[in-house]
């Protein structure tokens, strides 16, 4: 392996760094942090095969390159990365000893593991961007770090975003007053990513596209030749991810990447290539490629199995060789900056910080869980009675007051089983059976909070809070396409909201497939009405970034059928953002997509099952037409939550009219409106299927049958006042309609209305499901009529619903 800087290094700035290393001390400091951080994996390890701690994924044989990286990392910069990371982390000082183990435990405690609150497994970190109010904090002033998820190269695409907002920040002038956010455009996006996740396609759209963008991004590789057990070999053309990417590399008068690579155990070397690459990452905004080579993984992949099974006698003794912390001790010995007997000083100091820092954050952690044990034991030691069941509790006690190292299941699952066994009959119990009894509900009560709260916005902003605003609307109101009705709304929201951009393929100089945006781009400019390449994983990845970031951004992805290409980073990185870090960042950006029946199999999908069920943490929002669609764009953006808004796709060319207060009005979401009011059948859809079901409800109605028709408007959050219930109680009768598969989202439905709300009690006849056929639709008007549910179809199975309820009143009819 040879050591080379693909870019010739500025010798200035290299006689600058090296003198900065004579710095005797700045060298022995980064040789603690390296012995602290390879402690802290060791230990770390040691705490999961003794059973303290779970799993465990550590930063060991990454440590030098980590410790050069951090230097340049400065307050306002942004870093995307991996679990590898935690030198990183604690050289730049977003991270501490004692968090490290806390995060290791699955500590819920916000003040002992502030990253993500015992959410997150190990080594996955993250910074707080936001109070605990959900407001944002001044992020220039500090360092920041996104939050980690752990599907290998899901980093990426939100990192082309982090990195765009610098540009933006840098280059828009309406930007200029939005402060705390941004030092006009100075701050880099670090990216890390393991050499064998280079193979993942996020990683190369996502190069591609900060190609095309020319912005601040830095990714480092580090590169220890394996993905677990298989290696470069079977991972990358020529082995060599930096000579492989050789042809994003700018040249002369050309845009393209700074690459550079780097053996990952030469300290100074890498101190030089940081520096040069950040500087000129950070001015002119160009990406960089750090390709980190030669590094080692002293203790195999993780703490799930070793790396024996795996890696040759030859390759082990090699990686002990060049283990980076090794290498550095030579080199600083080489150099006379430190003798043996110095080194083994810092070395030992280094393990009895690492020591302490386990054993306070241990302490921290079992201390409120044995407190909470011993709250349990308490209640239930004060009443006793002669009764058999007596033994049985007493049984459970001894044994939950024998683990040494308790954890809340076994506190809880505990306390079940004794209020299982406290008689009814016995005076002497009845108040250990209430105590306990509250005792229960209020442990359930906190342990809901610790591990399920911040699944949406928990503040004051949160899109539940928004107060509605009626479209003005009346007899006189202009009549015009729905297409209009959007372009005006976006024309209101660019002209009221500084920070509110829009990309996505077509958007920009056409305005949109469907022109919602037409004429927009040339009163808005290129920055905030953008096209962008066909790559919808960074697409919505682009708009996280910007979002974490304090920007409003509108992701539009072309048509729903496509979601499924970002489906991946909606579902493991925007839904679960607001959970994951328990509230400590948010991302509320906005999916723009058209969706639902026009033409074939991939312009007519609607698989909201799908899309509900993998990213419950978003909004989904399924307007009916434009003036809706509109008045949801308003509403998510006066909240601080993340939606995907549906438009329907046939609607744009259909007329409605022009609110007059176009821009302002805003519709509640999870607030289902009665379209047309009924007395026999309830009928519960949404989207293109209302219309549908408005012409199904006229047929019926000649028929002497009357349908209450009700568009459920958002399907997260779902008919939050149980408006469906109240039509149920009316009518007794139920079907829910959609063009989703069966056993979809009127599924899906069904399980709210019925088991949620308590429906099944107000059924006087089978609720029943009308849905599309379990293919997608075929071609043309006659594909569309036969393979999605139609007017005669909602006609047909009403009718058989009343004829089953009344067959005299209702005869068969074919
Ligand atoms: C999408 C996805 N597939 C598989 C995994 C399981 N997995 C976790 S780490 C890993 C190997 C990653 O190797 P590399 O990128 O080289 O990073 P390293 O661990 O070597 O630093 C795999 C396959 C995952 N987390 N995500
Ligand atoms: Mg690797």
């Amino acid at each position: 392996m040879r050591n080379l800087c693909l870019r010739k290094k500025t010798d200035n700035i290299k006689t600058l760094v090296n003198n900065k290393l004579k710095e005797r001390d700045v060298v022995l400091k980064d040789y603690q942090t390296a012995c602290e951080s390879r402690q802290a994996s060791l230990l770390g390890r040691r705490e999961v095969l003794t059973g303290k701690a779970k799993f465990g994924i550590f930063g060991d044989g990454k440590e030098v390159p980590q410790i050069a990286m951090a230097k340049v990392f400065r307050d306002g910069d942004w870093r995307s990365g991996y679990y590898r990371d935690q030198t990183f982390m604690l050289a730049s000082g977003m991270f501490t000893l004692e968090e490290f183990f806390a995060q290791l435990y699955g500590d819920t405690n916000l003040e002992s593991n502030p990253g993500n609150g015992g959410r997150l497994m190990n080594n996955h970190f993250s910074t707080r961007s936001l109070d605990s109010e959900g407001n944002w904090k001044e992020l220039t002033k500090q360092k920041n770090s996104s939050a980690d998820i752990s599907p290998t190269a899901g980093q990426m695409p939100r990192l082309l975003g982090l990195a765009l907002a610098s540009k933006l920040f840098r280059n828009n002038p309406g930007l200029k007053s939005c402060s705390g956010f941004s030092n006009n455009g100075n701050e880099v996006a670090f990216g890390t990513i393991g050499d064998a996740s280079t193979s993942e396609g996020h990683f190369m759209e996502t190069l591609n596209a900060a190609g095309v963008l020319q912005v601040p991004l830095a990714i480092s590789v580090w590169d220890d030749g394996w993905g677990i057990s298989v290696p470069k070999k079977l991972q990358t053309t020529k082995e060599n991810i930096s000579e492989l990417l050789k042809g994003f590399e700018q040249k002369k008068n050309e845009l393209g990447f700074l690459i550079y690579r780097e053996n990952g155990w030469d300290y100074p070397a890498l101190c030089t290539m940081y520096e040069e690459g950040i500087s000129l990452c950070r001015k002119n905004h160009v990406p960089v490629l750090f390709h980190i080579t030669g590094l080692t993984q002293p203790q195999g992949h993780s703490t799930s199995g070793s790396h024996e099974r795996y890696k040759t006698k030859e390759q082990l003794d090699w990686e002990k060789r060049f283990d980076c912390n090794v290498q550095f001790r030579n080199w600083i010995l080489e150099n006379e900056i430190a003798d043996i007997r110095e080194l083994d000083e810092i070395e030992a100091a280094a393990l009895k910080l690492v020591k302490d820092s386990r054993d306070r954050a241990w302490k921290n952690f079992q201390d409120p869980i044995k407190k909470e044990r011993d709250i349990l034991i308490r209640t239930v030691q004060t009443s006793h009675c002669p009764c058999k069941k007596q033994q049985r509790i007493d049984k459970i006690v001894d044994d939950l007051q024998k683990i040494t190292e308790p954890i809340r299941k076994d506190t809880i699952s505990s306390g079940k089983k004794i209020l299982r066994d406290v008689c009814t009959n016995c005076s002497m119990k009845k108040p250990m059976k209430a105590d306990l009894s509250s005792w229960l509900d209020e442990q359930l009560n906190i342990n809901a909070e610790r591990y399920s709260s911040h699944l949406y916005s928990e503040s004051a902003k949160s899109a539940l809070n928004v107060k509605d605003v009626y479209p003005d609307i009346h007899e006189n109101s202009k009549v015009v396409t729905g297409r209009e009705v959007l372009q005006a709304n976006f024309d209101r929201i660019f002209a009221t909201n500084p920070n509110t951009l829009i990309f996505g393929e077509d958007v920009g100089k056409i305005g949109g497939v469907n022109q919602t945006l037409e004429g927009l781009q040339a009163k808005y400019g290129e920055f905030r009405i953008t096209d962008t390449g066909i790559r919808e994983a960074t697409i919505i990845g682009q708009g996280i970034g910007l979002a974490l970031r304090g920007l409003r951004p509108i992701a539009e992805i072309q048509y729903f059928d496509y979601l499924l290409y970002g489906l991946q980073v909606l579902s493991d990185d925007l839904a679960t953002l607001q959970y994951r870090t328990k509230g400590g960042q948010k991302a509320p950006l906005i999916i723009s997509t058209r969706g639902h029946r026009l033409e074939g199999i991939w312009h007519s999908g609607s698989p909201l099952s799908m899309v509900i069920n993998s990213i419950r943490g978003v909004h989904v929002l399924v307007p009916r037409n434009m003036t809706q669609a509109a008045g949801f764009y308003n509403t998510i953006l006066a909240s601080d939550d993340p939606a995907l808004i549906i438009e329907p796709l046939n609607g744009y060319r259909l007329k409605e009219k022009m609110p007059g207060n176009i821009g302002e009005y805003k519709i509640p979401i999870g607030i289902p409106e009665v379209l047309i009011n009924g007395k026999d059948v309830t009928l519960v859809t949404y989207g293109a299927c209302v219309r549908i079901a408005q012409e199904a409800v006229l047929q019926l109605k000649d028929f002497d049958i009357s349908v209450e028709l009700i568009d459920v408007r958002s399907l997260l959050p779902f008919d939050r006042n149980h408006a469906i219930l109240e039509s149920l109680k009316k009518t007794n009768k139920i079907l829910f309609f959609d063009e989703d598969v069966p056993g979809g989202a009127t599924a899906y439905m069904i399980q709210k209305v019925l088991e949620e709300q308590g429906g099944f009690q107000y059924l006087d006849a089978e609720p029943r499901t009308l849905t599309a056929n379990e293919h997608r639709p075929a071609y043309s008007t006659d594909g569309d009529y036969f393979s999605n549910p139609n007017a005669e179809d909602v006609f047909d199975l009403v009718y058989e619903m009343m004829h089953e309820y009344s067959p005299a009143r209702f005869p068969t009819l074919y």
